[in-house]
């Protein structure tokens, strides 16, 4: 479908006529077709840039070391500790908030000076080697769509994200999980499949999955499979080998990954707790700074999660579409499954 655009200054802007079509499309396609504007407009903005094979398109995970010193990331912890233990003994500093296994993770309010903190950060993490890396994935100028701090104590039972899933989100959205904390089986861990043992899970039915029949998707989640603390079996069963990847990040290094491409899960610490920043990406018509200077912070630092799926990408911050009937019907194509980028 030809879609048809406008300029307004700095950015592109569909084209009134084409408005109604990006609403029809189905939801991946939608997200699809942006990504592919995003990639028609970098394109002509650096003709000269080509994309080497990342780390990152290869296995659809990536390591990156020293996005923080080791002492800015225990400045960033610490400041956790204080933000939380101000809100009194029950506050999450030094356990969960609830006895709900779902809460494990706190999340650690935008507050006081870890906001400006973790501002101040994000063009470090951001820096051009990371910036360079996650261009050459996009094909694409890319945007932060929001953020969150999180707090992870030791408990027995793991649920939500700490059991294996792929995210149900644009295709191309990646995750940069700063690790504030040094990682470790005792210290808490992120697991990943990459993406060819993604792809073997995904033949063997294992791809999007829902936490139990109460807790699921809420969208049409009718034969979808529960997520598993293991796959060993599912493997083994089916006489495939299973390769685990393990990343090692300590404090101040970030993980970069596909989040809705390959499957992954937290491995919750046994000790001490565990502070991760999580930056959500998306790509963009502009470089991410673009987005600051003309929106501000606010977009990027809320207090709760935000769909990223049921959005307009076309418009700037992607807002959300109303949740009518048609707009939050999952509707699964085989790419997706497969953990293809574009379709
Ligand atoms: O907490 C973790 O290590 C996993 C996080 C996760 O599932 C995600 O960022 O999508
Ligand atoms: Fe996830």
């Amino acid at each position: 479908m030809d879609l048809t655009f406008v300029s307004t200054g700095k950015r592109i802007g569909l084209h009134p006529d084409s408005e109604q079509a990006v609403l029809e499309m189905p939801v991946w396609q939608r997200h699809a077709a942006y990504h592919d504007t995003c990639r028609k407009v970098y394109a002509m903005a650096n003709p000269e840039v080509s994309a080497p094979e990342t780390v990152l398109a290869k296995r659809g995970v990536d390591l990156v070391r020293g996005s923080l010193t080791r002492e800015h990331a225990a400045s960033l912890s610490n400041e956790i500790t204080n933000l939380l233990e101000a809100r009194g003994p029950g506050g999450g500093a030094h356990g969960p908030i609830t006895d709900n296994p779902d809460e494990v993770s706190v999340r650690v309010p935008y507050e006081g000076a870890l906001l400006d903190m973790l501002k101040d950060a994000l063009p470090l993490i951001l820096n051009p080697e990371a910036e360079g890396l996650l261009e050459s994935y996009y094909g694409s100028y890319f945007r932060i769509d929001s953020t969150s701090c999180n707090r992870t104590h030791p408990i027995d039972e793991h649920t939500i994200s700490f059991l294996w899933h792929r995210d149900v989100a644009p295709m191309a959205q990646v995750h940069i999980m700063v690790y504030l904390t040094d990682s470790g089986p005792q210290k808490g861990l992120t697991l990943f499949l990459d993406l060819e043992q993604t792809k073997t899970a995904a033949k063997l039915g294992y791809h999007y999955t829902k936490v139990t029949q109460k807790r699921g998707l809420k969208r049409d989640d009718e034969g979808v499979p529960e997520r598993r603390l293991h796959l060993d079996d599912l493997f083994e069963q089916a006489g495939k080998d299973l390769t685990v990847n393990r990343p090692d990040p300590k404090a101040g290094d970030s993980l970069l990954f596909a989040a809705p491409r390959v499957l992954h899960r937290g491995s919750l610490p046994t000790e001490g707790y565990r502070d991760v920043f999580l930056l959500v990406l998306q790509p963009s018509f502009v470089p991410w700074r673009q987005d600051i200077e003309d929106f501000g912070y606010d977009h990027i630092f809320t207090d709760c999660g935000k769909d990223t799926l049921y959005t307009n990408p076309f418009k700037s911050l992607a807002p959300a579409l109303p949740k009518d009937g048609n707009s939050t019907l999952t509707s699964w194509e085989q790419w997706i499954f497969e953990g293809d980028i574009l379709p």
